[in-house]
């Protein structure tokens, strides 16, 4: 199977045969060609990688030769519709826009759950990651990958007390990295504490056997805490506990990644308190890896809010480092899983980081001052923790006694923590010694392991187990007979045809739709009056995703969303030919083989000339940049006046502007230009150009024009025209 840029990803074809599908490779891949300048279009970059075989560039790039630089650090996405078949789609698009790392979010506490979930069950807040769906992700993304030329990692969460089983059955499908803390198992989810070290060493024994990279949980506490600069003495302690923890059992450093989050946002003077942490984590983790995520826990439903954050937290990314920079949109906040969010978040990701592209060696961090007073006092107050903890005996009676989560800002403590059970939590009881005699016959495995002499390696004893042997796997497709993605995918199959559109937001073919709207009115009023508009629009389920007060008593915007019950048939459109637009430089080089000149003006009782002067000037992309050479007469200026001036100048085209639209003044106007042109014998050989946001190219041409340009048209798409109409009247001269 092979995709093609122009064919959406075939569901049904990606399963079949997915029993025997076998993943690519194993571990985390890096970016390639880091530390190495690159000359991309006009510039040299300095923090860039290889670049992608197919991608979507920033819309910005349009001024610079549509160039889409890949910073250096691998960029994630999360992806949680609850469904697989549609997080695949949604990995696509985000790997076109440049993500190498797709996180799939669990189903709703499924560290809750006690062994491996099987089939294609739907999810809440993501899906539950099951064999068949984590083999049918992976397999998408083999295909990925190669269409955008660039290997993708694929991440979950090793957790709660099926922690190691998901281990395995990770290690077996090609999974390249993962959350694993044992800390987060106790703290959120109480499991037992013995039960979850002892559980992770196994984890993390797998995971370095399949050279996976670990994300660590001590970002949890930040967003759990009341006060999330608060605890950053402790968030150090969680990330140096999982840190030697995990190195002790066997994974390499660099795949271990500290998941650091900026504990603050504006309108806290956050560059202060987040950079000095920031500093501090880099200084005492020097020799792991650094995943730099957005702040979420002052995250509102407002993107443009939750964007200024992000940002600011990619400046401490770019001013320190980052290895992997995680984006997140506000849609964690408001719980709607909307994969354009997920894009913007990557494009803001790619945005920053290619605008500081550099920074760190123009601007240098100054230690002498607050920020170096700052990051000594962390660290102090970080090791004081840690000592506080050997004191009362170690890690298991620290928790116990709440010290972790406290409210206080240590050394000082509120009491307020969440204290957890040495002899208690979910699985408690369950973690016994091994006896001399125990053997476990499996090539990967944490600790003790009485191996008979026979056998040079534990797992001779069975002929290899799954890690050696994959045809050893036990593959269970569905459990559910109703709850799984064949019904699904029958449910929609009417949209498999690229004839039948349905818009579409969390799911295939959803009807989800989102409407912005203003209302003049305080903010609970306009919550109530906004659901009524949505409703009044034809909408369904209608519900309000964010409302911003711009003034108590004048007005406040709100966001619906709502769903259609229509669909749209492709037969229905009248979809006019696409017009191929010369290049910049093609319309350059034809100018300054032979000058063009044109007269311009609005027409009729047409005051309107912003359209108009932006097609012309040069300072607006106009036509004037490509050294066309015009007069402009003015608004409102009678069709005989322009006509006359085009005579006398010799002009090779007229340009006339309308926008009123009232009687169908427009189109007379056009007819007139057209007539009085024909009348004076010069329509052989001028060019006739209308534009107005109501015209289309239809129109003028049935009013007599050569071409009509409405909205959305640029200088370039008139200059084109022009060049070529030009050489078409040249030609039948
Ligand atoms: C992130 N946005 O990027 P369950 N283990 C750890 C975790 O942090 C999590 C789980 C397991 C976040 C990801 C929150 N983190 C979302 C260390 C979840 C999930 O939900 O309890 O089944 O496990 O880090």
């Amino acid at each position: 199977m092979k995709l093609e840029i122009n064919k959406k990803i075939d569901v049904k074809e990606l399963l079949k045969d997915l029993d025997k599908y076998e993943p690519r490779r194993r571990g985390w891949h890096w970016r390639e060609g880091r530390n190495e300048n690159r000359t991309i279009g006009d510039f040299e970059f300095h923090e860039t990688s290889e670049a992608l075989k197919n991608y979507i560039p920033l819309p910005g790039s349009r001024g610079f030769g549509y160039i889409d630089p890949q910073p250096d650090c691998v960029i994630t996405t999360e992806i949680a519709s609850g469904r697989f078949e549609d997080d695949i789609r949604r990995m696509r698009m985000a790997a076109w826009h440049g993500a190498d790392h797709i996180m799939v979010i669990r189903t709703a506490g499924q560290s809750h759950v006690d062994s491996l979930l099987e089939g294609t069950p739907q999810g809440i807040g993501g899906i539950a990651v099951t064999r068949k769906q984590v083999r049918a992700s992976r397999k998408a993304l083999d295909l990925i990958e190669d269409e955008v030329g660039r290997p993708i990692n694929f991440h979950s969460y090793i957790s709660g007390v099926a922690g190691p089983d998901i281990a395995v059955m990770f290690a077996e499908e090609g999974i390249n990295g993962a959350h694993q803390d044992p800390q987060y198992n106790v703290l959120y989810r109480n499991v037992n504490m013995v039960r979850s070290f002892t559980d992770a060493c196994e984890a993390k024994k797998i995971m370095a056997w399949a050279d996976m990279l670990q994300i660590d949980g001590a970002h949890n506490a930040n967003a759990t805490a009341m006060k999330a600069w608060k605890v950053r003495p402790e968030l150090m302690v969680q990330h140096a506990i999982n840190c030697i923890f995990s190195k002790k059992v066997g994974i390499k450093p660099e795949n271990i990644a500290l998941s650091t989050v900026p504990p603050t946002a504006p309108p806290a003077p956050c560059m202060r308190l987040d950079l000095a942490y920031a500093v501090a984590l880099r200084d005492l983790f020097s020799e792991y890896k650094m995943r730099a995520q957005q702040n979420t826990k002052y995250m509102e439903s407002d993107m443009r809010e939750a964007t200024v954050s992000h940002t600011l937290n990619l400046m401490i990314s770019r001013l320190t480092s980052a290895d992997i920079q995680s984006t997140i949109t506000p849609d964690e906040g408001r719980n709607v899983p909307w994969h354009y969010n997920n894009i913007a978040a990557i494009s803001t990701a790619k945005q920053a980081l290619n605008g500081m592209d550099g920074l760190r060696e123009m601007v240098k961090l100054d230690r002498e001052g607050p920020l170096g007073k700052d990051v000594r006092e962390l660290k102090e107050r970080a090791i004081l923790f840690m000592e506080e903890i050997l004191e009362s005996g170690g890690y298991f009676n620290a928790a116990e006694e709440g010290f972790f989560i406290d409210s206080g800002y240590y050394p000082e403590r509120n009491g307020d923590g969440i204290p957890r059970q040495i002899h208690g939590g979910i699985g408690y009881g369950f973690v016994f010694e091994r006896d001399p005699d125990y053997f476990a016959p499996v090539s990967v495995h944490y600790g003790y392991n009485n191996v008979p002499k026979e056998f040079a390696n534990a797992s001779d004893a069975i002929g290899g187990d799954t890690f050696e042997d994959r045809s050893k796997i036990q593959y269970v497709d569905e459990l559910d007979e109703t709850d799984n993605v064949n019904t699904r995918l029958k449910e929609t199959e009417k949209y498999d045809d690229p004839k039948t559109l349905r818009p579409e937001v969390e799911w295939k073919a959803d009807g989800i739709v989102s409407t912005t709207i203003f209302l003049p009115c305080d903010e609970r009023t306009a919550e109530f009056a906004a659901i009524k508009c949505g409703e009044k629009m034809g909408l369904d389920d209608v519900t309000l995703v964010h409302k911003q007060c711009i003034h108590p008593s004048e007005g406040t915007l709100v966001e619906i969303k709502g769903k259609v019950k229509f669909d749209i048939k492709l037969d229905e459109l009248v979809i006019p030919e696409k017009i191929p637009v010369l290049s910049d430089e093609q319309i350059r080089e034809d100018i300054n083989d032979r000058p063009m000149f044109v007269v311009a003006a609005t027409i009729g009782q047409d005051e309107h000339s912003v359209g108009l002067k932006e097609t012309l000037d040069i300072k607006h992309g106009g036509i004037e940049r490509f050294g066309i050479k015009y007069l402009y007469l003015g608004t409102s200026c009678p069709v005989e006046k322009l006509v006359d001036a085009a005579i006398e100048t010799k002009a090779d085209a007229i340009l006339a502007s309308t926008i009123i639209t009232h009687d169908d003044v427009h189109i007379k106007n056009m007819k007139k230009l057209n007539e009085l042109c024909i009348e004076k014998g010069i329509r052989d050989r001028i060019i006739l150009i209308c534009g107005g946001t109501q015209v289309t190219n239809e129109i003028a041409i049935e009013a007599g024009m050569d071409a009509g340009f409405g909205r959305g048209s640029h200088g370039n798409d008139v200059a084109s025209f022009l060049v070529k109409k030009r050489r078409e009247l040249t030609n039948a001269r």
